[in-house]
């Protein structure tokens, strides 16, 4: 067994003993520790009282501040570097072994070139600071597809937030203990402190990198301390790490949101749907029906883990226990859910604080306070130009906390996933809804789905970036073989005949003058209704290119404000229209080159025939 020696940690003892006899998870650290030279090691356990310690430690540092508890009870404000506020995509590395398996949509690092830079990086790049083993399971205990990963991080920031993220601490030891394979996820910030130097609020290093090693099930990220940089457990692992270990063991891990519906009759349904940003996913997945006696709860906002259980059918539960919501936007008006859930005990990450000690975001839909301390640091007044929170400030809060959670979430044995839904923005061309023709088709509509970019995400607003399975940042692997494995899924899906069906939506549709055709938000229940209509064949549909359209009739539209004319246009496609968009997905067909799969090539083949 390799144990840790005063060589290894040389200028401190450890605050905690290791707490396992597991010699892979002590050489792991012990081999850490002797590159970054750590001051100290710190074995996380998950409690309450190493969770307060943390905190203290924060606020001591200047890291977080503490809100008024009177107002926003437990919580606390960080502000991140300036240049520090978002994951950034291109320091993202897929380091397979062959280029090719990274694909045309990552960014391929040779593993080898890879691991030498990162060892020169993190080379005493702990020096002067704590070095936190945070353990974490991704998923509850006992379910099939549940993983297990330790995150090396010498941020107390991050171990914090995997806190609420995940299940940390001794809950994921004891599954390591029992035997678990675990994934290896080392976090630096890369700010080593020298002896009696000065700290700042938020280390962090001009230099970032967040490569992932999809053969030997590795994650390495050095120099950033925010969100999906850092946070390893929630895109690195439960995406593009788990996206290739699902591919190799046969399930799904797809970033998608996850809810339990259920109609007036009794009749529940579980959608799993993925969205590119800024398509109302978490508004989705927190949806307060307009319906008379539907609900929506919530068990996923953003991963889904879904496997083929022993009747065939697929099952999804999310591995994650929080979210790591975007701010700005959200407010009693749009998401009444989100703002209940963010009460109290939550992280906000560059909002801005008003005068009383709270928290403010543009979109918040109260009164624009006079005056404010923005995301910066610095006084605000409402003439000021710049906006308060930062666009991609955050808050982490535990699932537990939202009041509209489904009792399931927790669940080991997942729900029984009936639709899989596809989503875009699209001010044209797709319908406000349509069924896919099949399996394999409806696996084209997943790996040609597109969206308008808007004012929040770099490019041209307005232009159209396709974005497979929502997966373009995240499938660890190469995009064309992440469509055949949704293939293989839907064949073994077929033997049982419990195949969900797949739908793709649309809530933007806009008419001539630019105004949204469909209210969205709550109303969007009317779209699910007929989804699950069409599940359970009380609904016949209008057959088009693009799949099957609601007849008019079938649409409950009762209490809305929409004319026929309208409601007839977002029901319905152009041909031309369809025709110059699978023409358009093409480019991308022919990016993906020689792994598209010959059903998706088919699909679009045969889209562009039934234009004609
Ligand atoms: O910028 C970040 O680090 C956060 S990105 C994020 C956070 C929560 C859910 N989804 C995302 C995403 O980029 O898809
Ligand atoms: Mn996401």
């Amino acid at each position: 067994m390799t144990i840790l020696t005063a060589a290894d940690v040389p200028t401190a003892t450890p605050h905690r003993v290791p707490e396992t006899s597991r010699a892979d998870v002590l050489a792991y650290v012990s081999e850490i520790a002797r590159l970054t030279k750590p001051a100290a090691i710190h074995w996380c356990d998950g409690s309450q009282t190493e969770r307060e310690a943390l905190i203290t430690e924060l606020i001591a540092a200047g890291t977080i501040e503490k809100l008024n508890d009177e107002l926003r009870p437990n919580s606390y404000l960080a502000r991140s570097d300036e240049s520090d506020v978002a994951r950034v995509e291109s320091r993202t590395f897929i380091c397979s072994e062959n280029e090719k398996d990274a694909g045309p949509t990552n960014n391929w690092a040779d593993p080898d070139e890879m691991r030498a830079t990162l060892g020169g990086l993190f080379t005493e790049s702990m020096r002067g600071r704590t070095m936190y083993v945070v353990p974490f399971l991704m998923g509850p205990v006992g379910s099939p597809v549940t993983r297990v990963g330790i995150e090396i991080t010498d941020s107390p920031y991050v171990v914090v937030s995997m806190g609420i993220m995940t299940r940390m601490g001794r809950i994921a030891l004891d599954v390591i203990e029992s035997g678990a394979e675990w994934v290896k996820a080392v976090h630096s910030i890369g700010a080593p402190l020298e002896h009696g130097e000065p700290d700042v609020a938020w280390p962090s290093n001009p230099t970032k990198y967040i490569s992932h090693f999809p053969e030997t099930r590795e994650i390495w990220s050095f120099g950033s301390a925010y969100g999906g940089n850092a946070l390893l457990g929630k895109k690195s692992f439960a995406l593009r790490i788990a996206s290739a270990m699902a591919r190799d063991e046969g399930w799904l891990a797809e970033h998608m949101m996850l809810v339990k519906i259920t109609s007036p009759e009794g009749q529940v349904s579980h959608i799993a749907a993925a969205f590119p940003s800024a398509c109302g996913k978490t508004n989705f997945a927190m949806m307060q029906p307009t319906l008379p006696g539907w609900t929506v709860e919530t068990l996923g906002d953003d991963i889904v883990w879904m496997w083929i259980d022993e009747d065939g059918k697929l099952r999804g539960i999310n591995p994650e226990a929080g979210f790591f919501g975007v701010a700005p936007g959200t407010s009693a008006k749009t998401n009444p859910i989100a703002m209940d859930t963010i009460w109290g005990n939550t992280i906000f990450t560059n909002v801005a604080r008003t005068d009383d000690g709270d928290v403010w975001w543009e979109g918040m839909s109260k009164p624009i306070p006079e005056h404010l301390i923005d995301w910066r640091g610095n006084e605000w007044t409402a003439g000021s130009a710049e906006p308060a929170a930062h666009p991609n400030s955050r808050f982490t809060v535990a699932i537990d906390q939202c009041p509209s959670a489904a009792a399931e979430w927790n669940d080991p044995r997942g729900v029984v996933i009936d639709a899989i839904v596809f989503g875009g923005r699209r001010s044209t061309t797709m319908p406000l809804v349509v069924e896919s023709r099949s399996w394999e088709h409806g696996v084209y509509l997943g790996a040609t789905m597109a969206s308008e970019r808007t004012a929040a995400a770099e490019g041209v607003v307005g232009e159209l970036r396709r974005d497979p399975f929502a997966m373009a940042p995240f499938t660890g692997y190469n995009v064309g073989d992440h469509w055949q494995h949704w293939l293989t899924i839907g064949e073994r899906l077929a033997t049982s005949g419990h195949a969900p069906r797949i739908f793709h939506v649309n809530w933007f549709r806009r008419d001539a003058s630019g105004t949204f055709l469909w209210p969205g938000f709550g109303d969007n229940v009317r779209v699910v209704k007929w989804i699950m209509d069409r599940i359970a064949g009380r609904v016949d549909a209008n057959v088009s290119p693009v799949g099957s359209l609601p007849k008019l009739g079938d649409l409950q539209l009762q209490g809305l404000d929409i004319s026929v004319d309208d409601a007839h246009q977002i029901l319905t496609v152009d041909s031309d229209d369809i025709r110059a968009d699978a023409l358009d997905a093409q480019k991308l067909l022919d990016l993906v080159g020689d792994t598209v799969p010959r059903a998706v090539r088919r699909e679009n083949e045969r889209t562009l025939t039934l234009c004609d």
